[in-house]
């Protein structure tokens, strides 16, 4: 018997088969979770409905988390559905390419604003929406979120303020949700070639470096995130919540 058995969850972020988020879902269904899908525009429907199709998935659903009434939406249509939610996983990140390059100087208002509510706001409106269907029976969710949040990495830029502020979110959170037997926590990966790594200047070198110098000496896959997660998702991680745990190969530890 799976570790997820007659456990329901809600996955945003799957963009390809590459994506974090549907290693994630793999390893959720592999363990008996039945799982809802959402997807941010047109385009990525075409993606992400044959690969929720290959999992058994019945709910298909456009959300672009900068939309409150996509979002209402999501969650009317998972209360009808299900009633009840078990878990959730927030794998959404993005901010403007020309914010990911030069200076973080340069920075511009509209800019900020756009990375903060696209990779960090979005976090407490899905939850404060998820939690009236998740309250009193022991709920998980799982964010992701990246070192460039705590060191300075070239290019990072105004991601790595909303990486910031996505954990420390998670922290505020936690201590919401606990009295109502929901736990939130963060999953800090390495680098890992998807969608949102495509065209990054220096990104070749980033993973070159994980590999030279950390402990494990080598990167990670979406699968050693898919891991943690189905840990932070069921009843193994029953005494944790409001944490980090950084799935990088060791690579945050290292002083040289
Ligand atoms: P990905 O491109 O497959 O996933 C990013 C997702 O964000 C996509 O599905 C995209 O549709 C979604 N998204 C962007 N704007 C959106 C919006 N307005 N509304 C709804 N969804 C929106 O790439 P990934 O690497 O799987 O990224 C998933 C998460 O993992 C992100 O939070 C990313 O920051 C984080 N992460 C990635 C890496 C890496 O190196 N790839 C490392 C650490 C953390
Ligand atoms: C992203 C930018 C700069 C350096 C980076 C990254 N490094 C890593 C990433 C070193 C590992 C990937 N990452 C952790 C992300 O969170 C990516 C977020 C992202 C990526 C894009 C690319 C395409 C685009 N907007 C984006 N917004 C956010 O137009």
């Amino acid at each position: 018997m799976g570790l997820l058995e007659g456990k329901k969850g809600v996955i945003f972020g799957v963009a390809n088969e590459k994506s974090i988020a549907w290693a994630i879902a793999r390893i959720l269904h592999r363990e008996g979770m039945e799982l809802a899908f959402t997807y941010a525009g047109e385009v990525l429907e075409s993606r992400v409905r044959p690969l929720a199709d290959s999992l058994g998935s019945r709910i298909i659903l456009p959300c672009d988390v900068t939309d409150d009434s996509q979002i209402d939406s999501v969650f009317n249509t998972l209360k009808n559905e299900w009633g009840s939610l078990d878990a959730m996983v927030h794998a959404i990140a993005f901010a403007k390419k020309e914010e990911l390059k030069g200076e973080f100087l340069n920075t511009t208002r509209d800019g900020f604003k756009l990375a903060m509510d696209v990779s960090a706001y979005s976090l407490v409106a899905l939850v404060k929406c998820a939690v009236p269907l998740m309250e009193g029976r022991d709920g998980a969710i799982v964010t992701l979120s990246y070192y460039g949040s705590e060191k300075v990495i070239t290019n990072y830029n105004a991601m790595g303020v909303a990486k910031a502020a996505l954990e420390t979110s998670v922290r505020y959170l936690a201590a919401d949700l606990g009295p109502k037997k929901v736990r939130i926590n963060t999953i800090s990966a390495g680098p890992v070639k998807t969608l949102a790594a495509m065209g990054i200047s220096g990104f070749k070198s980033i993973l070159d470096m994980v590999e030279s110098k950390s402990p494990l000496r080598r990167n990670i896959t979406q699968e050693d995130v898919a891991k943690t997660a189905l840990y932070l998702l069921s009843d193994l991680s029953s005494g944790v919540t409001g944490e980090i745990i950084h799935v990088d190969s060791g690579y945050n530890i290292m002083g040289n």
